[in-house]
């Protein structure tokens, strides 16, 4: 007896049951083989509606992980949630619902519907970084960093309404002004903590060669790219009136040193606050007004290349170090103040920003590096400069050096002179991790009037976030600031009456070591046990986004560079491979005139073309990422209700590559359900037994094709795993059981014995119906605790013949075939073959001629 259709409701629960009995994803405290620990970028828990372009990467990481299992290893494959962040704050506020309670909730749908797919988790390391155990070692985290002088407080200039007297995030401030108020947002330095990772910044760098070939490589490019070494020269000018005080400035281009004519400070620079006692009473006021005004820009406005360049003179002058001569000093917003040194020297004759600049305040342009094979450019005749590397000139003793050179002489001269030298800049900016906002990791300092800034001593943390907390409106100024039994607190040095810090930390700090976590989970004496860590550590296979590429990627690496040094653990690189999944697009419907998507429901048909219901405007058909916003979801739940874990599954790795992008439709979960559907029936009707081995030497005919053929899709599917291919591994499955479904002698031996080796060869792809399966061949383990299949190295060549592809009776290519194709599979070779598909391009095939084993032409016109 047997049924058309697979019955997963009762396959798919039963084994997630047994699996769960045998403790089958246990992963030992310490590994006694060799060690896989496949990891996938933990989720922040948003809501409770998961879809299907939620699960790729737990999918991807599933395989992987069974994969690992049934090679033997021990594997560690955990999961957890990265659950501080606004959103909860944000639905606090929306609905009224405290942050807890809607993260739990959340999480609660998380790991219903993960555990509905099947994925191979060991629960029992399960982690929630908002779970006060998570967090104390958060906060030791940050204490670790701050005793090693590597985080630190320091005044940043942030948004500030004068009117609220509050700071605002960016998110608040529309066009220049408060949100609320509307008045004219200003910057304002204010003490935030940071994590110095620029001193990381060349090793950050440096050892992203480790991971060349083992990580993409537009990720390892990206972070190149962020870190931004910049090799140049830092050149002192001492000021005019006071040459005790000197303007550092960085420059790419030390060869235009003699072209210098003017100086440029960013405006909110500390040493302007020095100057300004210094000037002249027009220029100070001048200067003030400017400062106000360009504090009310941001950073990509100032930086942008074609906004006009503005500035103001100080009326001070610096010395220029070889020529002696004064040199103005101007403030300007296009000078980045975190950028190099703050100051860069104006050189318009060969900087395009600083030529307009000259241009727009009438400063002198004086070229001084000529074409190698021509003059210097005439600085009346110029209307941009001329940036080129070239011959110096005009430059006292290094005139006639070519630029390279040039620079080279006077970087060692400088050096010398003690007047600067080589340098080098990164853009890398320091961590800021400060965050004004309730739901997040206390900061686990206290503020003493007497003491200063003391951290809250080990054994009393974590800080608890107290949770008795009604009002989380963004004002800029942490929630925590109202709380007065959680501000008010003694002095943990002196006992004085002192504050807490009320802000809360970056959860990206959270993220930065959960990696650790999942190793020694439940570790109430440590943040985790060293020699648990040494020994499963890195992480052998990370998944996850690429949007993590310069966040989370770069934070991690550095969090786990700080513990090496601090002798905690034995690597310095904590993911060894990592892979970034493409996503999963849906097409929806959008209406150009209500801005918005339109579902189905809610469009009609009118002149041959689709409008929407409420405006009878043609929508659009679009094609993105699946999203909420979009309306072009797939829901998790009622999709694993009508189809099953295995079916969703094989339509996510069957879709594509996984690391492109694609589309969702209903011909993928038809094309993963009929292929499901097909192995129940054909197993069904033909009631295979166990057959671990058979003798291949004894086989001839179609059983030794079988058998031949067997082993080549063993071979395809383990190197296709190797890469990655997850969705050419189940094409070759699928090929095997149309032989499957070919060979007519059921009950022969190497029958029996290719169902075996196909149902464990199915295992990672469609863990619950191979489960049942190999239960069904008469096994009472599970088939995870199978080896995979290897295949037999001797019988993997099977009698093929080579036969011309003619088009319109000219050979274009030559294809290699089973010596027994059938017609059918002859024609999709050759129509597979890429020179055969130019020809047939465009054409329409009329007639193809077969001569079996002899050769095969299209007749196209
Ligand atoms: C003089 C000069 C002459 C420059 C010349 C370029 C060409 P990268 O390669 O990105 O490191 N610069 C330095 N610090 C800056 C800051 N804080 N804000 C804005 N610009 C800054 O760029 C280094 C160059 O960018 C430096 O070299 C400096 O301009 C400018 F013919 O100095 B250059
Ligand atoms: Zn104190």
């Amino acid at each position: 007896m047997h049924q058309r259709e697979y019955p997963f409701q009762a396959i798919e629960s039963k084994w997630q049951r047994f699996w769960q009995e045998i403790d089958l994803y246990r992963a030992p405290e310490r590994p006694d083989a060799r060690k896989f620990y496949v990891l996938e970028m933990f989720p922040y828990p948003s809501g409770t509606d998961l879809h299907m372009g939620h699960l790729k990467n737990y999918t991807i990481g599933d395989v992987i992980a069974r994969w690992a299992l049934m090679q033997g290893y021990a594997v560690l494959h955990p999961m957890g949630w990265d659950a501080f962040g606004l959103p909860a704050e944000n639905a606090a506020i929306q609905y009224g619902i405290h942050p807890r309670i809607w993260t739990e909730r959340n999480i609660a749908a998380y790991r219903h519907h993960l555990q509905q797919l099947g994925v191979s988790y060991d629960w029992s390391r399960e982690i929630a970084t908002c779970w006060p155990e998570y967090y104390r070692w958060t906060q030791w985290l940050f204490l670790y960093l701050y005793r090693r002088g590597l985080a630190y407080r320091a005044s940043e200039y942030v948004n500030f309404c004068p009117n609220c007297k509050t700071v605002l995030a960016n998110e608040q401030v529309v066009e220049g002004k408060c949100e609320r108020c509307k008045t004219p947002v200003v910057k304002r330095a204010l003490e935030q903590w940071f994590f110095r990772i620029t001193a990381y910044a060349e090793r950050l760098l440096q050892d992203l060669e480790k991971l060349r070939g083992k990580w993409p490589d537009h990720i390892i490019r990206q972070q190149e790219n962020w870190i931004g070494r910049s090799e140049g020269t830092e050149i002192h000018f001492p000021l005019q009136h006071r040459p005790d005080i000197r303007l550092p400035v960085f420059t790419t281009r030390a060869d235009t040193l003699f072209g210098v004519t003017f100086v440029t400070i960013a405006p909110e620079h500390e040493i302007v606050d020095r100057l300004l006692d210094d000037m002249p009473a027009d220029a100070r006021q001048r200067v003030e007004t400017y400062r106000a005004q360009a504090m009310q820009k941001s950073d990509i406005e100032r930086a942008a290349v074609d906004r006009p360049k503005t500035g103001v003179p100080t009326g001070l002058y610096a010395v220029h170090p070889y020529t002696g001569e004064p040199v103005p000093i101007w403030i300007g917003d296009y000078v980045l103040v975190n950028y190099g040194t703050g100051i860069v020297m104006g050189v318009p004759a060969h900087d395009e920003r600083d030529f307009v600049f000259a241009r727009k305040y009438g400063l002198p342009i004086r070229p001084v590096v000529r074409p190698i094979d021509g003059n210097l450019p005439d600085p009346d005749r110029m209307d941009t400069a001329w940036t080129e590397k070239g011959v110096m000139e005009h430059s006292g003793p290094f005139s006639g050096l070519p630029s390279d050179e040039g620079i080279r002489r006077i970087q060692e001269d400088l050096r010398q002179r003690g007047l600067g030298g080589p340098a080098v800049s990164y853009r890398l900016r320091d961590w800021l991790v400060s965050r004004q906002r309730y739901w997040g990791a206390p900061i686990p300092v206290v503020h003493c009037p007497r003491c200063g800034v003391v951290p809250v001593p080990e054994e009393q943390l974590p800080v608890r976030l107290p949770e008795d907390i009604q009002n989380f409106l963004p004002t800029g100024r942490s929630p925590l600031e109202d709380v007065p039994e959680f501000i008010h607190t003694t002095c943990p040095a002196c006992g004085h009456a002192a504050r807490r810090d009320p802000d809360t930390m970056d959860t990206f700090v959270d993220s930065s070591w959960y990696f650790l976590r999942f190793i020694d989970p439940h570790n109430e004496h440590a943040i985790f046990d060293p020699e648990k860590v040494r020994s499963w550590m890195p992480v052998d296979q990370y998944i996850g986004g690429a949007e993590h590429a310069t966040k989370h990627l770069i934070y991690a690496r550095f969090i786990t560079k700080v513990l090496y040094d601090g002798g905690l653990l034995a690597v310095d690189e904590p993911f060894t491979h990592l892979f970034t999944q493409g996503m999963v697009l849906k097409r929806f419907f959008w209406c150009p005139t209500c801005l918005r998507p339109v579902g189905e429901p809610n469009i009609h048909r009118q002149d041959d073309t689709l409008r929407h219901d409420a405006c009878n405007t043609t929508v659009v058909e679009r094609l993105e990422m699946m999203s909420k916003s979009r309306g072009n979801i797939v829901p998790v739940g009622p999709f694993l209700e009508a189809y099953g874990a295995d079916v969703a599954r094989i339509a996510i790795l069957f879709a594509g590559p996984p690391e492109k992008d694609f589309e969702w439709t209903d011909a993928i979960v038809e094309g993963a359900r009929n292929f499901l559907n097909r192995i129940w029936r054909r197993f069904t009707e033909t009631a295979p037994q166990q057959c671990a081995r058979i003798d291949p030497a004894q086989l001839q005919g179609a059983p030794r094709t079988l058998y031949t053929r067997l082993q080549r899709t063993i071979h395809q599917v383990r190197t296709d795993l190797e890469r990655f291919r997850f969705n050419t591994a189940i094409a070759q499955l699928m090929t095997f059981l149309n032989e499957m479904y070919r060979f007519s002698d059921t009950d022969h031996p190497v029958m029996h014995h290719a169902w075996t080796v196909f149902v464990q060869l199915l295992a990672p792809f469609a863990p619950h119906l191979a489960e049942e399966l190999w239960h069904r061949l008469g096994n009472t383990d599970s088939v995870f605790r199978q080896p995979y299949p290897v295949e037999n190295p001797d019988y993997m060549r099977e009698a093929t013949v080579s036969i011309p592809v003619q088009v319109n009776g000219r050979v274009r290519a030559t294809i290699e075939i089973p010596a027994d194709a059938d017609r059918a599979v002859v024609e999709q070779t050759a129509r597979a073959h890429p020179n055969v598909q130019r020809y047939l391009a465009g054409k329409t095939v009329q007639k193809v001629v077969y001569v079996p084993g002899r050769l095969i032409n299209f007749v196209v016109r």
